[in-house]
């Protein structure tokens, strides 16, 4: 399936000191792909380490693995993550698709003298990894992760712990197995994770039903009085202030998700979410068909990411933010009018 299979075969024929990263606030597909990756080299005989460049939600926490991951904090192990870095043969970006993904870290893993390793399935990555495992048709991170193992021959050092992991990535970034990237493959992959005795209610109850009281009452009051919902230009979005995440006690990951529920009105074809997090304004797009919101987040948001799913930023203020999105929709409004609701099928990837 992919031409450096080999060469990664190679690279891990004699035992190496490796790190392993993933993006900014990493994701279940980010956290299960690095901890599943690391439990597996370290089946292999390698030392590793997985730094994660921010923290990440606490309903994340129960993955095999999760114990030993260092949490980058430039003002706490500065010096230890960087040595982390520097002495690394071999430094594994998952999940990600440019080095800006993984703040300050970035600069550190351009400049590290051990070979980088890319495995990701985001559009268009930056060129910086001397080997690439590149698929944007894959659903997850996690996809690559179980077909690179078993692709170098490893399928059966699959335990529990890792395809648990990696069944939370792929069942997340699939939006529990509804998006358009749910492919033939990723059902035949979850056919395979069950072989290894994964336990989904489990999996599933501790990713999605593990909310707090105030979290869910956060989404009571955003769902009440701050949904917009704008029928001119099938959008529906969500700013959230400061002051909303201060009073509701907002936690990494509380605002996550929120998006989905902007999706799922009836009709609507564009979703964002705008929270404002102090230092800049952190924006969520989703879509479904047609629509490329990895396109609209790039050309006016600094973002990217996938087509019906990406992020943006922006360093305006929030009112100025949302202004200026509604400012640019009417460009789209003929796609935003013309768009089926119903996703459009996408081709599988090649396994
Ligand atoms: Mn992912």
């Amino acid at each position: 399936m992919f031409p450096s299979v080999s060469e990664l075969q190679n690279l891990l024929a004699q035992p190496r000191q490796i790190f392993i990263t993933t993006h900014h606030k990493p994701d279940a597909d980010a956290l299960g792909s690095s901890l599943a990756w690391a439990t597996y080299l370290k089946k292999k005989g390698h030392s590793v380490t997985v730094v994660t460049p921010s923290d990440y939600p606490a309903f994340l926490n129960w993955m095999q693995g999760n114990d030993e991951v260092v949490i980058y904090d430039p003002r706490q192990n500065d010096r230890q993550v960087r040595d982390l870095v520097n002495r690394a043969e071999l430094l594994f970006c998952l999940d990600f698709n440019c080095l800006g993904r993984i703040n300050e870290l970035g600069e550190y893993v351009r400049q590290a003298p051990g070979t980088k390793v890319l495995i990701d399935h985001h559009q268009r990555p930056e060129n910086f990894a001397d080997v690439s495992f590149s698929d944007p048709k894959a659903a997850a991170t996690a996809e690559l992760i179980f077909e690179i193992i078993r692709a170098l021959g490893d399928q059966d050092l699959i335990d529990q712990g890792m395809g648990e992991a990696l069944y939370a990535g792929i069942m997340t970034d699939t939006g529990s197995f509804r998006h358009p990237s749910t492919s033939r493959n990723v059902h035949l992959i979850i056919a395979e994770l069950l072989s290894a005795n994964i336990d989904l209610a489990s999996v599933h109850r501790r990713i999605y039903d593990s909310h707090s009281e105030i979290r869910l009452r956060f989404l009571g009051y955003i769902l009440k009085d701050k949904l917009v919902v704008n029928r001119e230009f099938n959008t529906a979005y969500i700013a959230v202030t400061k002051e909303e995440l201060r009073e509701y006690e907002s936690k990494t990951g509380d605002t996550e998700g929120l998006v989905n529920y902007a999706l799922s009105i009836e009709g609507i074809v564009l979703a964002a979410v705008f929270i404002d997090r102090g230092s800049a304004v952190k924006i969520s797009f989703r879509s479904v068909g047609d629509f490329s919101v990895a396109d609209f987040s790039r050309n006016h948001f600094e973002g990217g990411g996938h087509h019906n799913a990406s992020g943006g930023v922006s360093n305006e203020s929030l009112d100025k933010t949302v202004a200026r999105f509604l400012s640019v929709l009417p460009q789209y409004q003929a796609q935003l009018v013309s768009t089926p609701t119903t996703p459009v099928a996408v081709a599988p990837p090649v396994a």
